[in-house]
């Protein structure tokens, strides 16, 4: 059965041009992209989107960083697409958690800048893909 997850390429990748990088990680991993569209995230969007993380001592600093400059959010679909794309992504931090391989930890250095969001659940995905994509 095949899965939705919800992915956004951050302000820091869209600048550094890596865009291309992460879909084709995407592709080659076998998963499909379904939707992708660049958008700027005003304050509403950056809060609802993050709302798990209010109150965080890197709250305001991550709301800023994601509403900075255009992101690209896709629809990723596939078996277990949302694990899988974790699994490319690599852990948060991308020196201490994100292993060689993956996008993080192959492309990132501080946790702050990250390179991509990716849903951390089925159901955390279907909230975000109704967030992003009405
Ligand atoms: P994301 O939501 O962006 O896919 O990242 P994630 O699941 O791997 O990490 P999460 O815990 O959801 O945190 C969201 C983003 O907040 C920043 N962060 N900073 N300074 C810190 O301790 C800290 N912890 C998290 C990261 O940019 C992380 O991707
Ligand atoms: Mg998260």
């Amino acid at each position: 059965m095949d899965e939705r997850t919800l992915v956004l390429v951050k302000p820091d990748g869209v600048q550094r041009g890596l865009i291309g990088e992460v879909v084709s990680r995407i592709e080659r991993k076998g998963l499909r992209l379904v939707s992708l569209e660049l958008k700027t995230v005003d304050r509403s969007l950056a809060e609802q989107h993050y709302a798990e993380h209010e109150g965080k001592g890197f709250y305001e600093e991550l709301l800023s960083f994601i509403t900075s400059a255009p992101v690209a959010a896709m629809v990723v679909e596939g078996p277990r697409a949302v694990a899988a794309f974790r699994q490319i992504a690599g852990g948060t931090d991308p020196v201490e958690k994100a292993v060689p391989g993956s996008i993080r930890g192959d492309l990132a250095l501080e946790t702050g800048s990250n390179i991509v969001h990716g849903s951390d659940s089925p159901e955390s995905a279907e909230r975000e893909i109704k967030l992003w994509f009405g």
